[in-house]
């Protein structure tokens, strides 16, 4: 029930739901999205879909995993696997609307003078991550209506007793869920690339190569799925060209890594909460990656396959990076979404704390599953003891970190100083606007004479508006 609320209902929707619903619009300098009543309704599916799910938290929860894998999912065990199944069906037309809103509005809706190429590199990532959306979600919803149906009507698909084929799940469902997690990193990403030239106070190195890695993620992505049954009698051959392409991912995704730090480098940098999580992710995310072409290694991957490695690995991408991003961009534009500005010095401390308790929880279970550490099971023998405590431990540490943002930002909105219009002097059609903006963002449609960012040289600085 964890990895079913994290996945489809946090990690999925935090970033495009929460910063770019906010931002796409006055990023591309329009009033709105394209279709604001269609964005209001995929609001109320989340939350119906959610409910459901919930439901099936509630009642008793599901034994299969978040990956509902067959048989387990089709067996009569476990009744609550329907509810569950159908709260991600229902969620999944939140997405796949969200997405089409956000590709129509950036393609429709940009002010006069706002060209592609000027676009903020968040655009690029949201643009991505809605093609996946739109692309991927439809094979999810399909995947567990059949989970649903063959439970309900024994029709023969996934069941070999009935003529079915239980890998065949397998692929679909890793069709959507490989290409999910960029629908998770992508956004995240974006917000990296704002934070990282906002407090360099430098325009980004390689804008291009950082637009296109966003698409190129995208669309390789939806060719790696293979990687995930590498143990589930999948023909060696077919292995090869999942880790090949699987390792061709890490090249877009390395462009960036680079360019952030070619961004940073030289640069007049400062470290404000908001950059202290750009840094987080970047390191976070790259032990990630790298542990990401450990696992798709086909001989590493036989070893080390539903273990604690596995878990390690995916909570860098997902909490190291995801989650850091999402810190990061919820610190960065909170006083411009609020107008409210909040306790610089608690939320550097909490930042500190949460990569503290984030490294602690989650590098032991590299270890511990290196040496053998199954997944998903609740006892374990005694040497691998000290390194389940130190994540508990961690575990802790990191609840500490998210709950002190928690306090900060309520206390923020009731008592917090108001905040200017640019209160970090970043560049971009956001900071023109009133700090919270008003309803459809701009009183007059911008002009936009040139790219986000554009920072001139403090040599040149002739004074700060
Ligand atoms: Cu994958």
């Amino acid at each position: 029930m964890h990895g079913v609320v994290m996945v489809f209902f946090f990690l999925i929707p935090s970033i495009p739901a929460v910063l770019g619903n906010f931002l796409v619009p006055i990023m591309i300098g329009a009033k709105d999205l394209a279709f604001p009543r269609i964005n209001l309704l995929s609001w109320y599916i989340y939350v119906l879909g959610g409910v459901f799910t919930l439901f099936a938290a509630l009642s008793g929860g599901v034994d299969t995993g978040w990956t509902f894998y067959t048989p387990y999912s089709t067996a009569a065990s476990n009744s609550h696997v329907m509810s569950a199944a159908l709260g991600v069906f229902i969620t999944g037309f939140s997405s796949i609307l969200t997405g089409l809103n956000f590709i129509v509005t950036i393609h429709r809706m940009r002010a006069p003078g706002m060209t592609w190429f000027r676009l903020p590199l968040f655009i690029w990532a949201h643009y991505a991550t809605s093609l996946i959306m739109i692309l991927g979600t439809p094979v999810i919803a399909i995947t567990v209506l059949m989970v649903a149906a063959e439970r309900a009507l024994h029709l023969g698909i996934f069941d070999p007793a009935l003529g079915g084929d239980p890998v065949l799940f397998q692929h679909l469902f890793w069709f959507y869920s490989h290409p999910a997690v960029y629908i998770m990193i992508l956004p995240a990403m974006g917000v990296i690339s704002e934070i990282v030239q906002a407090f360099s106070r430098k325009n980004i190195f390689g804008y291009s190569f950082i637009a296109f890695s966003s698409l190129a993620i995208a669309v390789i992505g939806f060719f790696v799925w293979g990687h995930h049954l590498f143990v589930a009698g999948q023909s060696v051959y077919a292995g090869l060209i999942f880790s090949f392409i699987s390792f061709l991912v890490a090249i877009p995704s390395a462009i960036k890594v680079f360019n952030w730090t070619a961004t940073i480098y030289k640069g007049s940098v400062s470290l404000d909460s908001p950059m202290l999580y750009a840094f987080g992710f970047i390191g976070l995310f790259t032990i990630g990656g790298l542990t990401g072409l450990v696992l798709a290694t086909m001989g590493i991957d036989i070893h080390v396959h539903d273990t604690y490695f596995v878990v390690a690995h995916f909570h860098y991408i997902m909490v190291g990076g995801a989650i850091m991003g999402y810190l990061g961009g919820l610190h960065y534009w909170w006083p411009k979404m609020t107008g409210k500005l909040y306790s610089e010095a608690w939320s550097k401390f909490s930042a500190l704390i949460v990569f503290v308790g984030f490294n602690l929880t989650f590098f032991p279970q590299f270890i511990a599953g290196y040496i053998g550490m199954p997944r998903r099971y609740h006892a374990y023998p005694p040497e691998f003891q000290v390194l389940n405590v130190l994540s508990s431990a961690g575990a802790s540490i990191l609840a500490v970190g998210y709950i002190i943002p928690l306090i900060y930002f309520m206390y923020s909105l009731v008592a917090g100083e108001k905040a200017a219009n640019d209160p970090w002097g970043s560049r971009g059609l956001e900071w023109e606007i009133p700090s919270p903006p008003p309803t459809e963002n701009f009183t007059v449609t911008p002009v936009v004479t040139e790219g986000t960012h554009q920072y001139v040289h403090p040599s040149q600085e002739v004074g700060v508006a």
